[in-house]
């Protein structure tokens, strides 16, 4: 059993008239076109053409749909692109939209992707809404949630999905073997038959297994032709494959640096094996020391990715994309953007979110993260040698800053086996937010919100207020009575949830704020660890000194005493006071709005929420007490408004 998501109830003829003007009558992708605009209750009795169209502006995926009379048209180049079209015509109907004047779309992010960190055995790492449901006691599953899921997806303007962990598990290996293959191509061919390419982690170690091979050094012949054969293999038994994933050489997975090679030299052995198949190899940059010595003061975990890549650009095959992080470190509620987005004008690359809320809740606090991603993507990171007078992130990653045809913007997905498919039922608005954010990144986080509420509880007016107010609220607050001023990583080692101030000092991991009595943070800056010098001017001179760093990120660069002023006039410590104090009230003030919803939301919903509430209530008074009783404990300094600290 599983809710619907935004996607509206589809019953078993709306009368609606489909007319098909010049597209393939026997593609799938068409004829799930058709099937959604006849079934779905909200086009019932509509007059709706599908016109192909030779139009360059639309290019492979985009759409155009305008009103004549009463005759609603959409108009694309291909059945894909008419598929995403018919979707998107769909969720305008029922958010009212105008069709006053055509409204083109096409799609900003060449690739909109979804990360499955799901293992064979149903568990899924870093999953909040419970188990898989793509993987079942070491199977695959294709059932109706699947089908659900696969319209799901194409209906917020994904075009990909990687379906196992990172992290490959044992059975998983056996994804590219002949025991799964044929389910492989199944679950590949639904995907695709929505617009969605499927894609899979890989183990780089693999061929190791294979006593005739006993390698994986990328550069090894035998180990090249394992490949190629393996590539053959799966292309002649699943057609629509895209392509994989790798973790390599992170956190114990093995890769090229065990042969004293180098991360291009691992992922162009594979990409080329790829090629003939046009697959692509999506490498990340995930790769860091995680056996540090919380001793060693020069050895700083922010640096690595850079260090590890930035003097590979233009070393990559152009079929390989490396799929960076967004921050340096690890998906924490405030990082710096990763300054790798700014040094690699010869390479393709794409961003990783993170909608799973490893470190902003566990989808059991409400942490809209669409405007944090904004924010990121919007970044100026003074992309160097730029070809476009774009140099943001978001040029970089959807291809316009360097004229990349392969880059993208990705999310480690937050969906399980939960009957409301995300745990927190607002969580799944983070879910259609990045679908529609990297189909049109200039929405407005407001407008997404307001989007996925009308689709998901219908045009009330109070609902969509107060459920905005609430999303637009939530991550603001979470990082409030979370780590102060970009510090992160007070949490619980073993689980990543609740407030733990030491939790992570002294660990292997590479991740301390080494707080004494006088002061906090590590200083990287070029006196440091020389962090800051990774980024391109201006931002290497404005990370350089503490007064020209923003608030928000003080204590990720530098070491600071508790005394010290911020721009906002307060001292840390009384900054670290306040915001705590301010962050448990917001929950409170969330809580309450989506109580007055009573009645205006369906019951089962709003029971489901208002429990995610009153642990987040509780939970959020519970980390402003630790985090400033530790402050506290550890300065003596009194809280100038005289508020409890323990
Ligand atoms: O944030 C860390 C997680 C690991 C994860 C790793 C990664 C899949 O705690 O569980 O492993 O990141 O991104 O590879």
């Amino acid at each position: 059993m599983y809710s619907r998501l935004w996607l509206d109830e589809t019953i078993d003829n709306n009368n609606a008239v489909v007319t098909n003007n010049g597209f393939d009558a026997d593609s799938v992708l068409l004829k799930n076109a058709v099937k959604e605009l006849t079934t779905i209750n909200a086009v019932s009795g509509l007059n709706i053409s599908l016109v192909k169209c030779d139009r360059e502006d639309l290019g492979k995926e985009g759409f155009e749909i305008e009103k004549n009379g009463d005759v609603y048209t959409v108009k694309a180049n291909n059945e894909n692109a008419v598929l995403f079209g018919t979707f998107r015509f769909i969720n305008m109907i029922r958010l009212n939209k105008s069709f006053d004047a055509p409204v083109k779309e096409v799609p900003v992010s060449p690739l909109r992707m979804l990360n499955h960190w799901d293992n064979m055995d149903n568990s899924i790492e870093r999953g909040y809404s419970g188990e898989s449901f793509l993987f079942k006691d070491n199977d695959i599953v294709i059932d109706d949630r699947t089908v659900y899921y696969a319209r799901v997806l194409a209906s917020a303007g994904y075009n990909g999905v990687v379906i196992n962990n990172v992290n490959v598990k044992q059975a998983a290996c056996d994804l590219i073997n002949e025991r799964f293959i044929d389910k492989v191509n199944k679950l590949s061919e639904l995907f695709s038959s929505y617009g969605i390419k499927m894609f899979m982690s890989l183990n780089y170690a693999s061929p190791i297994d294979d006593p005739e091979v006993s390698s994986a050094d990328p550069l090894d012949e035998k180990v090249i032709k394992w490949w190629e054969k393996k590539m053959a293999y799966i292309y002649s038994k699943v057609p629509t494959f895209g392509g994989f994933l790798v973790k390599a050489d992170s956190e114990g997975r093995p890769g090229p640096f065990t042969y004293d090679r180098t991360q291009a030299e691992g992922a162009n052995m594979l990409a080329r094996a790829i090629k003939p198949y046009g697959g692509i190899i999506i490498w990340r940059c995930f790769v860091y020391n995680c056996r540090q010595d919380w001793r060693d003061l020069k050895t700083d975990r922010a640096r690595a990715a850079y260090d590890y890549f930035n003097t590979l650009d233009g070393d990559f095959e152009d079929n390989v994309i490396i799929q960076i992080k967004n921050g340096p470190v690890d998906f924490q509620v405030r990082e710096p953007v990763s300054p790798l987005f700014g040094a690699m004008p010869h390479t393709n690359e794409m961003m990783e979110f993170q909608i799973a809320q490893e470190y902003t809740g566990q989808q059991r606090h409400v942490c809209f993260l669409i405007p944090w991603f904004k924010e990121v993507l919007s970044f100026d990171i003074h992309a160097k040698d730029a070809k476009s007078d774009d140099t943001t992130v978001l040029g970089v990653v959807t291809g316009k800053t360097y004229g990349n045809a392969l880059a993208g913007i990705c999310a480690v997905t937050n969906t399980g086996n939960d009957y409301n498919w995300t745990g927190h039922d607002l969580a799944a608005a983070n879910l259609y937010g990045l679908g529609r954010l990297a189909f049109e990144p200039s929405l407005s986080s407001e407008e997404i919100a307001r989007e996925w509420i009308v689709l998901t509880y219908g045009n009330n007016e109070k609902v969509i207020d107060n459920v905005t107010k609430i999303l637009m609220m939530s991550w603001p607050a979470y990082e409030k009575y979370n780590a102060p001023l970009g510090i992160g990583w007070m949490v619980h080692p073993e689980d990543h949830y609740g407030p733990d101030p030491d939790g992570y000092e002294y660990s292997v991991w590479g991740t301390y704020h080494k707080a004494d009595h006088f002061a906090i943070g590590v200083e990287r800056n070029s006196t440091g660890t020389g962090y800051s010098t990774q980024y391109n001017e201006p931002l290497k001179s404005m990370y350089e000194k503490p007064e020209t760093t923003p608030d928000e990120l003080k204590l990720f660069f530098h070491r600071l005493p508790y005394t010290y002023v911020l721009k906002s006039g307060k001292t840390v410590i009384q900054h670290i006071y306040d915001t705590h104090y301010e962050g448990a009230e917001d929950v409170k003030k969330m809580s309450a709005l989506w109580q007055d919803l009573k009645g205006l939301v369906p019951d089962d919903a709003f029971e489901r929420v208002t429990k995610r509430f009153e642990h987040q209530v509780e939970h959020s008074e519970r980390w402003r007490d630790v985090i400033n009783s530790y402050f506290y404990r550890k300065t003596l300094i009194p809280d100038e408004k005289g508020r409890p600290l323990y």
